[in-house]
């Protein structure tokens, strides 16, 4: 019943988005809303480079919750947007996401109750929306040219680096590695979403610890062939909900089980209720065996301590 409710509440959002109206005071909206088959479709090259001039911004915080406003740095009415006394949010989406994924409002709105943060949702659809190949090939400079946009932002002290989180799930976990990278390992958390896995298994480009001072992941599915993520602890703190595979509710449907991994996450934004135990092996991660020292997965925390695998069992409902 609460899913039904949830899942009827995402969709809303989700539509809410499609149903914008033109705003005269920002040229930006109505480019949220602009279909697909209209935005340049450029191939993948060999060379990488240039995918990430594909990257569209979109600001939103509790002054415009529902309409966003597009990162432009030339504009200062844009940049305006953003308030240097909050702290920073940035999501990205992966393979086949866009910024009215849902994802993004549900995972945006749970942040904004929780706090009055500047979220900034990354669009990198141009590139998510081709082959699955292509999309892998572009998340290098995707991820690059986020990096330096936040590196703009930091040097206009608009965004301090301690103060920001970077939140991707799937292909847009490997995309906040590149960020993290571009600005030297610094930005204070990354939280990667059942980072996909497909191609990044034995990819040493992947997300790994040294992207942020703090790397979190949250593995949802990632067991198994037929699994959309790494289930490989790659982190500081790696989380495995319900053993990291077959989500309660998901039965065999691993796509459910890889969304989980965003509803998780956005439900410990509002309800911090997720407590996790530390686990001394796999073994014990798959057996439920874990009784190590808790901690918090998800939240909105920026300095969280421990390391190692950590399991949460979870209901099969939101908020879990
Ligand atoms: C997972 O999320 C995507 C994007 O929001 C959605 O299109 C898809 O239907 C979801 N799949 C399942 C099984 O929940
Ligand atoms: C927590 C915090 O500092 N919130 C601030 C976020 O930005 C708005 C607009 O500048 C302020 O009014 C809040 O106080």
């Amino acid at each position: 019943m609460f899913r039904v409710i949830f899942m009827i509440v995402t969709f809303a959002l989700a539509c809410d988005c499609l149903l914008w109206p033109t705003r005269s005071t920002t040229t930006t909206t109505e480019k949220l809303t602009t279909d697909s088959s209209t935005q340049p479709k450029p191939s993948a090259s060999t060379t990488q480079n240039g995918h990430g001039s594909f990257n569209k911004y979109f600001i939103y915080t509790r002054t415009n919750p529902r309409f966003p406003v597009e990162l432009n740095l030339d504009v200062q009415e844009s940049i305006d947007t953003l308030s240097k006394d909050n702290r920073t949010i940035v999501i990205a989406h992966g393979y086949e996401g866009s910024a009215i994924t849902s994802l993004n409002p549900t995972v945006k709105d749970a942040a904004l109750q929780s706090e009055d943060f500047n979220i900034i949702v990354l669009d990198w659809s141009v590139y998510a929306g081709q082959s699955y190949t292509n999309a892998v090939n572009s998340v290098p400079d995707v991820g690059r040219a986020l990096g330096k946009l936040i590196n703009e932002l930091v040097t206009r002290e608009i965004v301090s680096l301690s103060r920001l989180h970077l939140i991707g799930f799937d292909l847009g976990a490997h995309v906040m590695a590149f960020a993290g990278r571009e600005l030297n390992g610094n930005v204070a958390r990354i939280t990667g979403l059942n980072p996909s896995g497909s191609q990044w298994g034995t990819n040493s480009q992947r997300l790994t610890f040294n992207d942020a001072l703090y790397v979190e992941v949250i593995h949802t599915d990632g067991i198994g062939p037929l699994a959309n993520g790494i289930g490989d602890a790659v982190g500081h703190a790696d989380f495995y909900p319900n053993g990291g595979t077959g989500q309660p509710g998901c039965f065999l449907n691993h796509k459910c089980s890889h969304n989980r991994s965003w509803e998780l996450m956005a439900a410990t934004f509002t309800n911090n209720h997720l407590i996790a135990n530390r686990c001394g092996s796999w073994y014990q991660v798959t057996m439920n065996l874990c009784r190590g020292y808790q901690m918090w997965m998800g939240n909105s925390e920026l300095v969280k301590q421990g390391s190692g695998m950590f399991r949460v069992n979870t209901k099969r409902t939101y908020p879990f």
